[in-house]
Order: C-alpha cells, then sequence, then structure tokens
C-alpha cells in the first residue's frame, strides 16, 4: 500500500530510447564514437557509481551531503509540507537528509524516485521504508524524458524536484535546453526544482575523481561495454578498451572516454549491428561538465526558473540551487 513501483516504457519503440538501441547505432556511427552515460546505470554500474562516492578522490557525494545536512531544514521551511521527487535517485542515500528534515517538522512524507536501475530503485525503496515507517513511495523505472512527461499532480501542497549530484553535467547545452523545457513544463507555478552542481575548481582536485587510485572509475567506464553486450548480445571484450577522462578546461568538462587498445570489430546481435575501431580509437562515454553559479542563475532564470536560495560548502566546490517555477 505504502510502495507503488512501475516502469515506464516508451510508447512510441520508433523514437531514440533505450530500449530499441537506435541511439547506441547513431551514437557509435559517429565520427567521434559515442555513447549515452545513461548505459552507465544498469545494477552493477549503479553499485560501482556507490563506490565511486566514496572513494577519498571523489569529492562531490560528500560536499554535497555536506551542504544538505546544513540547508535540509532552511529548505524544508521554505517550501512547507512537498512532495520529494527524484531524477536519478540512485540509492537515495543523499535523500534521506531531505526526509528527516521534513519529518523533524512534522510533515508528510512523500517520496517518487526516478531511475532507469530498476534494481537500484527496488532495493533502495524497499529498505526506506522500513526506516521511514509513514513514508510512501512511488517509484518510477524510466528515462527522465519520460517520467517528466507522465508525472501526476501533487497530493500535498507542493512539489520539490530533485535533480543533485551534478548530474545535470552529463548533458550538454542542447540537452540541457530540452531538459529544462520539460522541467519547466512538468512543475505547475509555485513548485521548487532543487539542484545540485559540481563548480568550477583546479585540474589538480579534478583529474583526480575521475581517475581514482584504485582503478573503481576505470571499472565503472568499462562496465557500460558489459551492460551492452548483455542488453544487445554483444561482443565487446571491455579489457580491450581503456578508461581516459581528463579535464577540458576551455570548455569546463571532464571528458571520460574508452579507448581501443587494437583495431578491432565489434557485433552488437540484438542491434544486428557491426561496429570497426582503429587502434587507440575512443569513445566518448561521458561529459561532466563544471558550472559557477552566478552563470547557472541566469541560466535558470532564462528557462523560467526563479533563484530563491543558494547554498554551497566553505570551499565553494559544490554548489545548491533552490528554485521556483
Ligand atoms: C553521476 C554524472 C554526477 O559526472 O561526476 C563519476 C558520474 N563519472 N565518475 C559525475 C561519474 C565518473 C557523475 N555523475
Amino acid at each position: 500500500k505504502r510502495l507503488r513501483l512501475e516502469r515506464l516504457v516508451c510508447p512510441t519503440l520508433s523514437s531514440t530510447e533505450i530500449d530499441n538501441g537506435s541511439d547506441v547505432i547513431q551514437g557509435l556511427t559517429q565520427t567521434q564514437k559515442a555513447l549515452s552515460p545513461r548505459y552507465f546505470y544498469d545494477d552493477r554500474g549503479s553499485h560501482l557509481f556507490e563506490k565511486i562516492c566514496d572513494l577519498p578522490e571523489y569529492y562531490p557525494t560528500r560536499t554535497e551531503a555536506a551542504i544538505l545536512q546544513d540547508c535540509s531544514a532552511e529548505i524544508a521551511q521554505i517550501t512547507g509540507s512537498s512532495e520529494i521527487v527524484e531524477l536519478g535517485s540512485g540509492s537515495s542515500t543523499k535523500t534521506r537528509i531531505l526526509l528527516d528534515a521534513y519529518k523533524n517538522l512534522g510533515y508528510p512524507l512523500r517520496y517518487l524516485p526516478i531511475d532507469v536501475s530498476g534494481g537500484m530503485l527496488e532495493s533502495s525503496a524497499t529498505q526506506l521504508l522500513l526506516d521511514y515507517p509513514s513514508l510512501q513511495v512511488h517509484g518510477l523505472v524510466s528515462t527522465y524524458e519520460l517520467a517528466l512527461a507522465n508525472l501526476t499532480p501533487a497530493i500535498l501542497p507542493t512539489r520539490t524536484l530533485c535533480f543533485l549530484g551534478s548530474t545535470l553535467g552529463n548533458l550538454n547545452l542542447e540537452e540541457c535546453d530540452r531538459f529544462f523545457a520539460d522541467i519547466v513544463q512538468a512543475l505547475e507555478v509555485g513548485e521548487y526544482f532543487l539542484l545540485g552542481i559540481d563548480l568550477h575548481k583546479s585540474p589538480a582536485i579534478l583529474e583526480p575523481a575521475y581517475n581514482d587510485a584504485q582503478g573503481v572509475t576505470a571499472e565503472f567506464n568499462q562496465n557500460v561495454l558489459h551492460h551492452l553486450n548483455w542488453r544487445f548480445d554483444g561482443n565487446f571484450k571491455p579489457e580491450q578498451f581503456e578508461h581516459w577522462a581528463f579535464y577540458n578546461q576551455a570548455e569546463h568538462q571532464i571528458e571520460m572516454h574508452l579507448r581501443s587498445q587494437k583495431a578491432q570489430t565489434v557485433q552488437l546481435r540484438g542491434l544486428d549491428f557491426t561496429v570497426k575501431f582503429e587502434a587507440e580509437e575512443t569513445i566518448l562515454t561521458e561529459i561532466s561538465r563544471k558550472f559557477d553559479l552566478d552563470s547557472m542563475g541566469q541560466y535558470l532564470q532564462k528557462q523560467g526558473l526563479n533563484t530563491v536560495k543558494v547554498w554551497t560548502d566553505p570551499n565553494h566546490w559544490f554548489g545548491l540551487v533552490l528554485a521556483q517555477v
């Protein structure tokens, strides 16, 4: 009764969606081969990402959690009784800080996690229900696009759509514009948007965060190929593709690639698709853009989102923006 999990399926399978793999074919036939970062997050990838979050080099998760610890009571005071909708909810660890704040103010707890990883969504929702006896969870196994198009009206007085962890950094400018159009479309006037963004900083801090000493990020990157193998009956040999990540200072973004160690041909039988790699040729698996708070405020304003309040950590490594439609 307190738990409802739904799997949203793309109604038009002809469009570029995760289910039919047309985006994979498109990405792997470009001059610079590329894959959507959502292919990181099968169940194994989601667990590897959890491991990344605990690495000493990967500062974003713990920095954002510390900011949330300091400001969540204020967020709950500002929004009043509110549902928490979360895009890319993953393990929902940081969300607990927000749930605690609403709980402390005596508000009812309603949470709508959205994630492409069904296994991760189910296990985190189940654990949350045990830890919060009055919590209602309505989870969506879905891409962001599809979930935003299918949000049901809030039951509580308002809604706070959370997009934490700087996942926004995965979207290029064009994707970002489309994403915000969907957000504004999905929210009613007066509803809230809570955004966590990683900020500009020295490559000396950024680069190790994506090249950890234990090699977990390398494993996470190569997992994309394991994922494609099972999803599309492929024969990628992930160990023949080397992890490569660097900070592009001009673009203010980390770029993460997989580099083919030799010339090779790979098949994805499920897609009836063959792809050739030259030695040293790369697949771009992720961009992770870094932001500055002033430009973000202006950008949000242009998209129809008014900044209510901004929080950051003492080093200004990470920022949290509460905005309102
Ligand atoms: C989940 C997209 C925010 O960009 O830092 C971590 C993913 N990639 N290490 C990020 C990631 C490599 C992460 N985001």
